[in-house]
């Protein structure tokens, strides 16, 4: 399997880290979506990351899409397989990447456009707190088990770092202080440090 993106990329890296943990083996391609478009675009038409090529040549895209064929690949998955819990753990990831994808809209705005739009920003501004404050109210009411690591998990870490490399003069990560600690948390393991990269602004 080979994987393409960069980690500086809260959805890549997610990937990146399920990969480690399930001891999986893979070929990192770190393209980027700017300056490798091209190669990007050959497996996948969309032009985003990451890309997930099977051994048969098959191109998976979605971080989402990737877990789930990998989840299908091993004994203990880390989304449950079933039930409530599952249900649980999609939606919070669900939130958690919906958060990151905010984050990296607005990088994309502030970043690419002359002018960017105050609307825009604004939006992407108010989408990524409100949020990360449901998520944290879930996390202080207990709702969010500590005893284990599943994909929420890790793309919460992701995002979180994400967020704090790519906006850290916009949000102060101490209005969140029970993810920012869970966050924390998973970046000393060594799957998370072996899998990562400074972010680095598209040139
Ligand atoms: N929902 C997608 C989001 C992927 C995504 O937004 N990737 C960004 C990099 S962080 C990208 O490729 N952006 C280039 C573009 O959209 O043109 C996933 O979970 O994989």
């Amino acid at each position: 399997m080979i994987l393409i993106g960069q980690y500086d990329s809260p959805f890549v890296r997610r990937v990146g880290i399920a990969l480690t943990l399930y001891a999986l083996p893979f070929q990192h391609r770190p393209w980027s979506v700017f300056s490798d478009a091209d190669k990007v675009c050959a497996v996948n038409p969309l032009m985003r990351v990451p890309v997930m090529v099977l051994p048969d040549g098959l191109a998976l895209t979605d971080s989402h899409m990737i877990l789930d064929h990998l989840d299908g690949l091993v004994e203990a998955p880390l989304f449950p397989r079933s039930g409530r819990a599952r249900t649980l753990a999609l939606r919070r990831a669900a939130l958690v990447c919906g958060a990151a994808e905010k984050a990296v809209s607005l990088f994309y705005e502030r970043r690419l456009h002359e002018a960017p739009s105050a609307l825009w920003e604004d939006r992407c501004k108010t989408q990524i707190a409100g949020t990360l404050d449901a998520l944290e109210a879930e996390a202080a009411a207990g709702q969010w088990q500590a005893d284990r690591i599943g994909h929420d998990d890790i793309a919460l870490a992701c995002a979180i770092g994400f967020i704090a490399e790519a906006h850290a003069t916009t949000f102060d990560l101490s209005r969140w202080p029970q993810i920012a600690a869970r966050a924390r948390a998973m970046e000393a393991l060594p799957a998370f440090r072996a899998v990562r990269q400074p972010f680095l602004p598209p040139s």
